[in-house]
């Protein structure tokens, strides 16, 4: 604490990096997010950034890695930036399944246009939240085109966390009970589109089709209509898709 201004240190030092934060100084960005996620006093309010900001949610194991993998290498084709914040609510530390994400996600660690970031959360559920929506604010500011924030799993915190973005992507993958996972969580609810993934896999037609039949029984909010989509994202198989309805979803929340 500044004993003449009343500014803690760390406000100060965001204040000095958040005044030069670019795409081309992500060891900047990288420190200014440290600083929030260690400080829940501090915030950081979103500067009108154009950047999409995605979320990509559902159940560990269905593929969230694979399809951010996918949509980093078909955005990087178009010179697009992105930027990837992969949130573990129930991790103080990074875990082995963010390890794993790490080496999948390897390919793209030496891309000046892609930052990747684990972001594990000390606090309670309530501090997730506030640190979250600071961090896609920074990264946002940073001048990102595209910023994805994937979570591990399906749960309250998963939820809580998909309301800092405006598209929200749920994956879910054949015979794996995903369905019945995301709607006790209540995922089902806050997705806009629905990714059916592992399509070269048996009964990945059906569990699109049950999901179909589910989300018809919601009440659906006017401009948008959930959308499901088939695709296999180890391959790239329906990316192109996936791209076109989450810029598709962008254009009607502007
Ligand atoms: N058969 C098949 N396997 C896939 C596909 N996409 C991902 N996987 C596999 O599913 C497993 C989990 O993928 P991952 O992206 O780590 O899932 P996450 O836990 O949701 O992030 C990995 O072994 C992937 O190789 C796909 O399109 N088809
Ligand atoms: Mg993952």
């Amino acid at each position: 604490m500044n004993s003449v201004t009343g500014v803690s240190n760390s406000e100060q030092e965001l204040q000095t990096l958040l005044s030069s934060l670019s795409r081309n100084n992500t060891r900047e960005l990288a420190r200014a997010i440290s600083l929030v996620e260690n400080d829940s006093t501090l915030n950081v309010t979103s500067a009108n950034s154009p950047a999409r900001i995605v979320g990509i949610t559902g159940a560990p194991g269905v593929g969230k890695s694979t399809t951010v993998n996918a949509l980093i290498t078909w955005l990087r084709a178009q010179g697009k930036s992105v930027a990837v914040l992969a949130v573990d609510p129930s991790s103080p530390v990074s875990g082995g399944a963010l390890l794993g994400d790490r080496i999948r996600l390897g390919e793209h660690f030496l891309d000046s246009d892609v930052f990747i970031r684990s972001i594990a959360s000390r606090g309670h559920l309530g501090g997730l939240s506030a640190t979250i929506a600071s961090i896609i604010n920074l990264t946002g500011r940073a001048g990102f085109d595209y910023i994805f924030v994937e979570t591990v799993g399906v749960g309250q915190s998963e939820v809580e966390v998909m309301k800092y973005v405006e598209t929200v992507v749920v994956v879910l993958a054949p015979g794996m009970g995903d369905g019945i996972q995301a709607s006790k969580a209540g995922i089902l609810e806050i997705g806009d589109i629905f990714l059916v993934n592992k399509s070269d896999r048996d009964g990945a037609r059906e569990t699109a089709r049950e999901l179909e039949g589910s989300l018809h029984l919601s009440p659906q909010p006017s401009e948008w209509q959930p959308i499901v989509l088939l695709g296999a994202m180890e391959n790239s198989v329906g990316i192109s898709e996936l791209v076109a309805s989450i810029e598709k979803h962008g254009e009607i929340r502007k």
